[in-house]
């Protein structure tokens, strides 16, 4: 069976181990958000497509949920000591070491898709991981600070600011130039079926179906398209995702979240058992809809979410 995984960072990632323990003989095309991504010190940082790669390559920092394991921050603290900042982001001495092969690479002239290959030669995440697109796409966050109307990075409103001020809007600037990076439209025109994990839907999934041509390839598939809340219980599970569905227009639901898919892209959604009340709501949409346990507290857990995933996917084919 051949799926397909839009992956944010986190969410994303933890899903993909429960998904390749539940259809260990998948083929799994995995389309990162890149998005997230950051340029410092010189260095491109690609924070989504290196925790997918960590997470499912088993050099994650387990409890972080970015950034590697046994990591050390030697350089971010001579660099501070030159004075050289940001000192708010946390680069570690290991992670450094992806970024420089990435830059350099890039520098060579090899695209983003295939520096991304590389780097997974390496790693072995069990996936084909693929950014979203080879163009630069970043997403910008529009906030008020000191009564002035600003945007910055996502990075700079996440991490610096951690999501305390209000998000006006959220615009994936240079998404309507950019094109999906290849290999991605050929594997969901050959996938049977495209999942959606509990991913940030604004800032990571909705990043990438922002790229021109992913979203029209997924609807034009006409495979079953089936997505899992973030959102359990009203908020979500960790991250900002009520802030930045806020600013979309949004409400904090898991039924808003189907909602805001539509049916016109999702055929089936899961929800948390919390929020079962939802089921009725989301299957109104048109999206056939079912409660199950949606945390992902171990692999178990995990990989009982992309079953419950697959079956539904079964029953709406
Ligand atoms: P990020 O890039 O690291 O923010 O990761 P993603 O975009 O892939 O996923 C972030 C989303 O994952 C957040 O909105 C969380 O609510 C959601 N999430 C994290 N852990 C869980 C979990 O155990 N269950 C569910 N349902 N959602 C989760
Ligand atoms: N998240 C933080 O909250 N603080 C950090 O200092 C930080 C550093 C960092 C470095 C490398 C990397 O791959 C990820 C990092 N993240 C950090 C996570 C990052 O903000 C991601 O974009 C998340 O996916 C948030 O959506
Ligand atoms: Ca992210």
């Amino acid at each position: 069976m051949r799926i397909v995984v839009l992956a944010g960072g986190i969410g994303g990632a933890r899903f993909l181990r429960g998904l390749k323990a539940a259809a260990p003989e998948a083929d799994i095309t995995v389309i990162g958000n890149t998005g997230d991504d950051i340029h410092l010190f010189g260095l491109k940082v690609c924070p989504d497509l290196d925790t997918v790669m960590y997470t499912l390559g088993g050099g994650i920092n387990e409890e972080q949920g970015w950034g590697r394991s046994e990591e050390t921050f030697q350089v971010k603290s001579e660099l501070a000591a030159y004075g050289v900042g940001p000192e708010w982001f946390g680069l570690g001495d290991r992670d450094f070491a992806t970024h420089i092969v990435r830059t350099q690479m890039l520098g060579a002239g090899y695209p983003l898709s295939a520096v991304t290959e590389a780097l997974c030669a390496r790693w072995q995440p069990g996936v084909r991981l693929l950014p979203m697109s080879d163009d630069r796409v970043e997403t910008h966050v529009a906030v008020d600070i000191d009564g002035e109307r600003r945007a910055v990075h996502f990075q700079e409103y996440w991490v610096r600011l951690r999501a305390s001020v209000d998000a006006h809007a959220v615009v994936p600037v240079g998404a309507e130039q950019s094109k999906p990076a290849p290999g991605v439209l050929e594997a969901i025109a050959e996938a049977d079926v495209v999942l959606f994990p509990p991913s940030n839907p604004v800032v990571s999934v909705g990043t990438i179906l922002a790229v021109p041509g992913i979203r029209e390839a997924i609807a034009d598939a006409g495979v079953p398209v089936v997505g899992l809340s973030p959102i359990v219980g009203n908020a979500p599970v960790r991250g900002m995702a009520d802030k930045v569905l806020a600013a979309v227009g949004v409400e904090s639901t898991a039924a808003a979240v189907a909602r805001h898919y539509g049916s016109g892209l999702l055929d089936g959604w899961l929800v948390d058992t919390a929020d079962a009340a939802a089921v009725a709501e989301v299957e109104e949409a048109g999206i056939r809809c079912r409660a199950v346990p949606l945390m992902m507290t171990d692999l178990d857990a995990t990989a009982a979410m992309a079953r419950e995933a697959l079956a539904l996917a079964e029953e709406v084919r």
